[in-house]
């Protein structure tokens, strides 16, 4: 070799990080584990793999443990068809009766010298392959291992609002991950990736479509398109579901209507769900938005939402087939409380739908704020199953360019106590089936996936996608547990870095409340966008979509009095939590302001007046932005250097950003309260007009 190239070859040798990481293989990174002794042991204890299977949803659990412990132990783990008389290893059992699991659910259990994966199913041994790789990326112990799992939830899907030109409804990390105009020829490889990432933290379907649906999804033309990636996904155990269009029987069937009473429309939807199903017989089923936000629904012909999802769901029953309807709904009403109106359409179909529906309802009343109480629907309905919503994607929680960890939120709404059966009904318990017995459970989360090399634009955004999986596994975990394996997973195993990114994550998403809308504001967000600061929104196409509507500002006080004097949105909760959130010196102080219309003046439990508590909130909050990126820098040294320039560029936007929503709030308060700023505090060094304008800079309008 030449000198020359024989230098450069040393220098990019040396000069070279030890890797480059661009966030594309998730949680499924499985590089080395640095520490040798470590190493050894698990060699040690898993030098073999033993299989015979031919299924392809075990070859892929055998083939992900092939070669993640592979390159975790840095030697290769062989594959043969029996273990020998003491030899180490792992082994399958596939037993449809065994006993202490659901048909998901697995063991993992150390039996002599051998490490049993037991599931009644091909798919409780994939999640077993994906829980035992998941224990030597977090270098947690395989000694005498006794584990027992199931999942808590049956559903536990992703709800794409990709449409089908290829752009995301909300989506921040680029464009649709299908490819449409390939499909059905080309399978994009990144299919498989994804459906690898879903698999291991046990999501088991995806809806692939917007809720603001495309009939176009119910041609014969696009239904090859969905059965091709069905067919990606199934040995993956994923099924696959569509959202559809309720006039479809209109628009595609040329019906003159899309009445659900309609005998043709009926005739219509059977013979669709009929070839859905012969093209993908493990079709999951339909999502649907009605009657909400201009979408077409069974209140267009005086139906009902009842009448409009039993039609549907007769058509998919005989092929085992399930409706997602959706609760978002909500009328025009100046007057009105928004907040009471999913509660208000739906507790009174309660019971009235088929066994094969289940209710979709938003985490919150209003729509994935930075904090919501739970929706009073949890715990409301006995009769008829409800499921989780909760959305990934940061529609409005400062899109890619936040860091706000999820888990939190995610957890604070599960183990909310919807009283509805006495203390300790959950909404957890709730979603379960455990409160009352539901015949389907389902946690969904809207995807914040795209076509971004790392999936999510933000890269700490993983996480978020991460956590739904796994708390749709067990709604129970603590969000601490899933950072811990997350960060491990997928950022570093230095116990140092780990503790000090756990730190940020964890507080992270209370510090965008802090400066976007603490104590209990919400809705302040830009029009349209529903991005920056727009508190001062006083017109828009819906009085419900307005900011004055929510923080109803004025010169005695801010916030929205849904009491028995206001709205009275607090009788649709049990008595309990109604009695909690009604008395402003009970109501905790982050739901303080969805409840109450407080004095500006008031003294609160903090000590300071509402007016100080406030400014408080907003520049604390805009402040911790700064130690979020000096506790980041301290990770430098033990993180890619491309995901940390990657995350230290995006705080830096964030800490703009986070001034921008400071300043809007606190000046245009400023004008009701009248009061000046408390010390330590200075005044923004710009007007509100010049704040009002920063929107261009933006290029939101
Ligand atoms: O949050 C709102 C969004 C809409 C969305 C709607 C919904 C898909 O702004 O973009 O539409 O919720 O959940 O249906």
């Amino acid at each position: 070799m030449p000198k020359f190239r024989l230098f450069l070859l040393l220098y990019t040798l040396i000069t070279a990080p030890a890797w480059a990481d661009d966030g594309y293989r998730l949680w499924l990174k499985f590089d080395l584990i640095e520490d040798a002794a470590l190493r050894q042991k698990y060699l040690s204890q898993v030098p073999t793999i033993a299989s015979t299977s031919t299924h392809p949803t075990v070859q892929i659990a055998v083939e992900e443990l092939r070669q993640g412990l592979g390159t975790l132990l840095g030697k290769p783990v062989a594959v043969k068809p029996a273990l020998g008389a003491n030899e180490k290893g792992i082994s399958f059992k596939l037993n449809p009766t065994e006993s202490g699991i659901s048909e998901e659910g697995f063991k993992l259990q150390t039996v002599g010298g051998t490490l049993q994966l037991i599931a009644q199913t091909e798919r409780g041994l994939l999640y077993a392959a994906y829980e035992l790789l998941r224990r030597v990326q977090t270098g947690t112990s395989l000694e005498k291992l006794s584990v027992t799992s199931s999942p808590r939830i049956q559903l536990r899907l992703l709800n794409h609002w990709d449409n089908h030109v290829g752009t995301i409804e909300r989506g921040y990390a680029g464009m649709s991950l299908w490819k449409w105009y390939e499909l059905p020829e080309r399978l994009d490889p990144r299919y498989t990736e994804y459906a690898r990432a879903n698999a291991a933290i046990g999501i088991n379907g995806t809806v692939v479509n917007n809720v603001n649906a495309s009939a176009r999804f119910l041609t014969d033309e696009y239904l090859q398109k969905v059965k091709a990636l069905a067919d990606v996904f199934r040995p993956y155990g994923i099924k696959v579901y569509l959202s559809v269009n309720f006039a479809s029987p209109r628009i595609l069937g040329k019906l003159k209507t899309a009445d659900p009473l309609d005998p043709d429309v009926r005739a219509w939807w059977k013979q669709k769900a009929a070839d859905v199903y012969t093209l993908i017989p493990d079709f999951g089923g339909f999502l649907v938005k009605a009657n909400s936000e201009g979408e077409p629904g069974p209140m267009d012909y005086g139906r009902t939402h009842v009448d409009g999802a039993n039609v549907l769901a007769e058509a998919v029953k005989p092929h085992g087939g399930i409706i997602m309807w959706r609760s978002f709904v909500y009328e025009p009403d100046p007057k009105g409380d928004r907040f009471k109106a999913a509660y208000d359409e739906f507790k009174p179909l309660d019971g009235k739908f088929h066994d094969n529906v289940i209710i979709q309802v938003k985490n919150g009343p209003i729509d994935f704020m930075p904090r919501e109480p739970f929706s009073p629907l949890f715990g409301a309905m006995t009769q008829t199953p409800v499921s989780m919503e909760f959305q990934l994607t940061q529609e409005y929680l400062g899109w890619a360019t936040h860091w706000v960890y999820q888990a939190p939120l995610f957890e604070e709404v599960l183990s909310a106590d919807t009283h509805a059966k006495g203390p300790g009904s959950t909404v957890a318990k709730v979603l379960d089936g455990s409160v009352y017995k539901y015949p389907i459970t389902s946690m969904v989360g809207v995807a914040n996936t795209g076509s971004d090399r790392n999936w999510t634009g933000h890269p700490m955004a993983q996480a978020n996608w991460y956590a739904l999986g796994r708390m749709a596994w067990e709604p129970t975990l603590a969000s601490e547990q899933i950072a811990d394996e997350w960060v491990k997973m997928s950022l570093t195993r230095k116990p140092q870095a780990v503790a000090t990114i756990k730190n940020i994550m964890l507080k992270s998403r209370e510090i965008y409340v802090d400066y976007t809308s603490p104590l209990g504001l919400h809705h302040l967000m830009g029009e349209g966008h529903h991005f920056g600061p727009e508190p001062w929104l006083n017109k828009a196409r819906r009085p419900d979509w307005t900011a004055v509507y929510y923080h109803r500002a004025d010169s005695l006080g801010l916030g929205f009095d849904r009491t028995a004097r206001g709205s009275n949105a607090l009788s649709q909760y049990a008595p309990p939590v109604q009695q909690q959130f009604e008395n402003p010196a009970t109501c905790p102080l982050p739901y303080l302001l969805w409840f109450h219309h407080v004095p500006w003046t008031q003294k609160l439990s903090t000590g300071r007046t509402l007016w100080n508590e406030l400014v408080h909130r907003f520049y604390s909050g805009a402040e911790q932005v700064k130690w979020m990126q000096n506790e980041w820098n301290k990770v430098k040294k033990d993180v890619d250097s491309e995901i940390f320039a990657n995350v230290a560029g995006r705080l830096l936007t964030q800490e703009k950003e986070a001034l921008w929503w400071r300043d809007a709030c606190v000046l245009y308060f400023q004008e009701y309260a009248r009061q000046p700023l408390p010390a330590p505090y200075q005044k923004p060094n710009r007007t509100l007009e010049e704040v009002k304008n920063l929107v261009d800079i933006y290029h939101l309008r």
